[in-house]
């Protein structure tokens, strides 16, 4: 039986990233508009999103973590490890466009860290916080990630799409994370220097359905309310370098959810390898 995504969805068309697109994303922090999904991909994800939205869902139990509960999660529905919980939402982490282009951005095989998915429904708030990815991940090293977020829908600055600060990543700070989901937006700037103020400006990454953005570990991101009639549902895949370890000194760490160590518990962990466990199957494949 095919999957819900077609593995190969145009032989004619480059599955690589031009020089150009690679040299964009490295002066920027992001690339903005790289064409992915058909429209019956885009129909089947959307399909599935329209399911999970009842709390009873099939397969519910198979999230790492899920929240429609819009009071709890500041406007957003919100879950990470979809891929585990629709069949859409996993094979979309091997569609080959974004995966090539994964290989690229890391110079390495890339890995799964996990995946994100960002839906702020019609004429509700719903932002998030102006945050650098890596500022929740400092246990995965060394530093080698980079994130693709996938337009489900049209995404405009009315329905608040993401926003980007160009060249942040290259500012070779690391600021502290707010909470991600917060009407507290903006408290990140509140520790950045006069002249990173000074740079601080947004550029919105507009983008058409089936089109996906991609952003280095540091680039300073985040998104406005949605304000607008239109949904906009965005999904993330978070990917590293094969070969990152979970560098953690203690069993648990704050802010670390256990199903990111692979199952963490009194006895991590579970190998011995001094320099952190290497983060692999079954919770971080290859992608
Ligand atoms: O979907 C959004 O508005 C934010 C996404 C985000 O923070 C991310 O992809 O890291």
């Amino acid at each position: 039986m095919p999957g819900a995504i077609n593995p190969w969805p145009d032989m004619n068309r480059s599955l690589a990233l031009t020089a150009e697109q690679v040299s964009s994303y490295w002066r920027d922090g992001f690339l903005i508009g790289v064409e992915v999904l058909s429209e019956t991909e885009l129909a089947q994800i959307n399909a599935d999103i329209d399911a999970i939205a009842d709390p009873s869902h099939e397969g519910r139990e198979f999230w790492y973590e899920y929240s429609s509960d819009l009071e709890k999660t500041g406007g957003i529905v919100h879950g990470i490890g979809g891929w585990r919980v629709r069949e859409s939402l996993h094979d979309l982490l091997w569609h080959p466009v974004i995966t090539s282009a994964f290989r690229q951005l890391l110079d390495a095989p890339p890995r799964l860290l996990f995946d994100q998915l960002f839906c702020k429904p019609a004429l509700q708030s719903g932002a998030v916080s102006w945050h650098q990815d890596y500022s929740y991940w400092t246990y995965s090293q060394p530093m080698n990630h980079v994130t693709c977020w996938i337009a489900l829908e049209d995404a405009d600055l009315s329905n608040g799409c993401v926003q980007y600060i160009p060249g942040s990543h290259r500012w070779n700070v690391l600021l502290p994370r707010p909470s991600r989901l917060t009407s507290e937006r903006n408290s990140l700037l509140g520790s950045l220097t006069d002249q990173q103020r000074a740079a601080f400006q947004p550029i919105a990454a507009e983008v058409r359905a089936g089109s996906v953005l991609f952003h280095h570990p540091l680039t300073i991101h985040g998104s406005l309310p949605n304000t607008s009639p239109k949904s906009r549902r965005g999904t993330t895949i978070h990917a590293m370098a094969d070969g990152t370890r979970a560098v953690l000194d203690e069993p648990t760490v704050d802010g670390v959810p256990a199903w990111l160590l692979g199952g963490a518990g009194p006895f991590y962990p579970l190998v011995d390898e001094p320099a952190g466990p290497v983060l692999r199957e079954p919770f971080f494949p290859t992608l």
